[in-house]
């Protein structure tokens, strides 16, 4: 796992792990490393300063308090008033004071001066940078129209730019958490109870009584209040039930752990529901008030018995029955986790919506542990004029005739824009403007962003650190790290509402700059200063705390404000109104048949790996995230390299043992970088693990470059779901070359 934090401690996160750190002298030590770095802009304060704030090293958007000492960022801790990090940071959030002291920080805008992808460019100042994207902007808008922009983006951080690009007129914008993560999640919950599980998920963890992890590796995935109620669950004494060909930390507290062949968790699903139904074990009288279809549904999974299911799985039919009547022992505070990365093998949604059916027969969804209903501070947004309406729809999903649940008001998807900009169809893309994106980690096949990236006539990164894709860009716009800028309001669906702010901490010291400004100043370069009619980011905010009747100097003193607590469930007297045709739960879904899919999830095979191969499967590490955090000294410092987790036997017979470095080669024969052996009864014999965003390729990148190896390189192959364009990405193979 990592040298110096337990698997105990992941559960038991704590503000213990800075603390660690600082013992340790691991902060101290890698500031002095960097003071070169950080000695242009101190902040100039003697003594302690405690300032606000909310994380950024994940999308989780924990409220955090920096402390600055004499001017240097000495830690960050979390926020006692905020309800996602109850005052408590994960392991990646206190390692924040690395990304910000990282020393191979971009410093300054460039532009490319040699081939694509070659590394090479020329320090310019921000008025040149602008001036070249604005020029090549306008030339696309007069030969192309103003569709041929597309804008990836992932964050809080990226909205600025995203209304710049509303405003410039292109409908193609888009992020790698729909396709490339909870997309199928979400369409296949809505299709079933009309409404996503949404980011923070509406799990009620803390007071569910048994909790199902399918796949979903919580204690390893540390989103902070998932895993802090998993914690307090758990010391509670609730039921744990963990589905996961790999034995997760989850797993070590499970009642029951299921180790399933990869891929055939619908056969489980469906056998799991057929027990509960024959067994009467389920809720009817829930289903009855609020099911539609529930008799056709039964007729359907009639035929899924755990026998059969026994075959497909590898799951005793024994061990599968006494699992499905222990979630009914504790219904409707039995939680089916919905997971969250969900684009494994491209019928997603359809398992997403076999879990979703399975709550429902649970009787779960609005119910104390189970699924609560969230609430949300109302904030207005700021008053812009309207944007140009694009005369093109998306490029993705023309008419939503591709992909029939991938419909208004979801981004365009990823894989669709990168197509059309391969194919020409419908119509050109030529170019991409990226925000907190590293697109050759984020989508599957390295090779067809390279082609796409080669058909276009601008690529402009915006990032923090020299990312591999910005590698490949025209144009890299250097950000300030999100201690040194405002952004947004964080105004979400929680247990509770509430508004946060992200607050500078301290001045960025380089050439950086926020995306606020970056955005306001581009706007003003393409003639668009009139969507941004705010003269600075407080200007911004200020208007719309004020339409709130909240204040900015108020939160800027508190880092969040609590709105008053609502009623989350359907017991305390949350109506349950289901925002689906039949205004019910729909066991059986007409949409689905419409459109000619399965009205009641069905079980289909998936390929097998050929003999003498694995199935390659990833996760998260508890201390890193996606393939940003590689290159933080802080983090590095815990864990700076991923492993291979094979099963002993299987690395027996290839001759290979703990701690020796093999690589690894796909079906499509890419190989990979050397990666460290892990041999261990911990994991089935029929796949490999790897976590994922290590192998780094940028030499820029000089903490991470070739550390571990990369599982985005290993994904050639990838199967679209039919139902919302999601990439399923478990499905490649691989082979261990000794
Ligand atoms: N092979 C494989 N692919 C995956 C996944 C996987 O597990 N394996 N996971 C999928 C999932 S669940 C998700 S959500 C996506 C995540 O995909 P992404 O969000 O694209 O994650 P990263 O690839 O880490 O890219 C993040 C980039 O943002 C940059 N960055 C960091 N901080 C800032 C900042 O403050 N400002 C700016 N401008 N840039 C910043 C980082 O340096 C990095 O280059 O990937 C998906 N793709
Ligand atoms: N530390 C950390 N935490 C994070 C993140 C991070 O980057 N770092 N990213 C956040 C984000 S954006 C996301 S989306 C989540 C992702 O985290 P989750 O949604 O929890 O999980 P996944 O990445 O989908 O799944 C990984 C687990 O699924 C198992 N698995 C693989 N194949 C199968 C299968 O066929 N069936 C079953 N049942 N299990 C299988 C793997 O062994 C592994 O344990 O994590 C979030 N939390
Ligand atoms: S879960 Fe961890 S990394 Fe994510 S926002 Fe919270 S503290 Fe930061
Ligand atoms: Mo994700």
């Amino acid at each position: 796992m990592n040298k110096t934090v337990s698997r105990r401690k992941f559960l038991k996160i704590s503000g213990a792990t800075i603390g660690l750190l600082a013992a340790s002298g691991t902060v101290g030590s890698l500031v002095k490393k960097t003071n070169a770095f950080t000695e242009k802009k101190k902040g100039g304060v003697n003594g302690i300063q405690k300032i606000p704030t909310f994380c950024d090293l994940c999308f989780w958007k924990c409220g955090a308090i920096a402390y600055i000492k004499d001017g240097e960022l000495w830690k960050l801790e979390g926020n006692p008033e905020d309800p996602l990090s109850n005052g408590r940071l994960c392991p990646r959030g206190t390692g924040g004071v690395g990304a910000m002291y990282d020393p191979d920080r971009l410093k300054a805008p460039l532009i490319r001066k040699s081939e694509r992808g070659k590394e090479q460019w020329v320090e310019v100042t921000w008025d040149e940078a602008f001036t070249y994207i604005a020029d090549k902007m306008n030339k696309i808008k007069a030969d192309y129209g103003p569709e041929a922009m597309a804008y990836f983006v992932h964050g809080i951080g990226g909205n600025f730019i995203k209304h710049l690009m509303k405003a410039y007129g292109t409908p193609n914008i888009t992020a790698p958490s729909f396709a490339q993560c909870r997309g199928p999640r979400d369409i296949g919950f809505r299709l079933t109870f009309g409404e996503d599980v949404g980011s923070p998920e509406r799990t009620d963890i803390k007071n569910s009584k048994c909790l199902v992890l399918i796949g979903s590796h919580l204690g390893e995935n540390m989103h902070n209040t998932q895993v802090q109620e998993f914690a307090e669950m758990n010391d509670n004494g609730g039921s744990i039930i963990v589905v996961d060909p790999r034995f997760s930390v989850a797993a070590g507290k499970a009642k029951y752990y299921l180790p399933i062949k990869p891929g055939t968790d619908i056969a489980l699903l469906l056998a799991w529901m057929k027990v509960i139904v024959d067994e009467n074990l389920y809720d009817k009288e829930y289903v009855d008030k609020y099911g539609f279809g529930f008799e056709q549904f039964k007729a359907e999974i009639s035929q899924y018995t755990p026998e059969w299911a026994y075959a497909e799985t590898g799951i005793e039919p024994e061990l599968i029955r006494a699992s499905a009547r222990e979630m009914a022992k504790y219904r409707p505070a039995t939680l089916i986790h919905s997971g969250r990365h969900t684009t494994w093998y491209g019928d997603d949604t359809q398992r997403s919506r076999a879990i979703a059916l399975l709550n429902a027969l649970m009787g779960s969804w609005g119910r104390k542990g189970g699924y609560f209903y969230p609430a949300m501070m109302s904030v207005p947004g700021y008053p812009y004029p309207p944007y140009p309406k694009p005369e093109k729809g998306k490029v993705d999903n023309p008419g939503n005739t591709i992909y029939p649940f991938a419909t208004e008001g979801h981004d365009t998807i990823t894989n669709g824009v990168r197509e059309a900009t391969i194919t020409g169809k419908p119509y050109p893309i030529k170019g991409w403007f990226t925000y907190g994106t590293n697109l050759m980690y984020a989508m599957p096949n390295q090779d067809e962003t390279i082609k796409a990236i080669q058909n276009l006539d601008l690529l402009v990164v915006t990032d923090v650190l020299p990312s591999e894709l910005a590698g490949w860009a025209d144009v890299v716009l250097p950000e300030s790290v999100y201690l040194e800028r405002y952004d947004d309001l964080n105004v979400e669906l929680f247990r509770e509402p509430f508004t946060a702010l992200r607050q500078p901490v301290l001045d960025s010291p380089n050439e950086q700059k926020p995306n606020w400004w970056i955005a306001k100043k581009l706007a003003d370069k393409l003639g668009l200063g009139h969507f941004f009619p705010w003269n600075d980011i407080e200007e911004y905010l200020s208007k719309r705390l004020t339409a709130a009747g909240l204040s900015l100097d108020e939160l800027k003193k508190k880092g969040i404000i609590r709105g008053e607590k609502k009623p989350v469930y359907f017991e305390e007297g949350v109506p349950a109104e289901f925002n689906t045709p039949s205004k019910k739960i729909e066991f059986y879904s007409l949409q689905l048949a419409e459109k000619g899919h399965d009205p009641v999830p069905k079980y289909t095979k998936h390929q097998e790996p050929p003999s003498g191969s694995f199935r390659l499967i990833f996760g998260r590490s508890p201390v890193h995230t996606f393939s940003k955090t590689q290159n933080n000294r802080i983090l590095a410092d815990m864990s700076d390299e991923n492993e291979l987790w094979i099963n002993h036997n299987a690395a027996m017979r290839l001759g290979i043992k703990s701690g020796d470095y093999v690589r690894l080669k796909n079906q499509d024969g890419v190989v990979s970088n050397k990666v460290k052996v892990k041999a261990t009864e911990r994991i089935r014999h029929d796949c490999v693990y790897m976590t994922h965003g290590f192998g780094h390729n940028s030499k820029m990148l000089k903490q991470a470059f070739l550390k571990g190896a990369s599982d985005s390189q290993m994904i050639t192959k990838y199967k679209i779901d039919p139902l919302m364009g999601g990439t399923g990405m478990n499905i490649n193979f691989v082979t261990i070359e000794v």
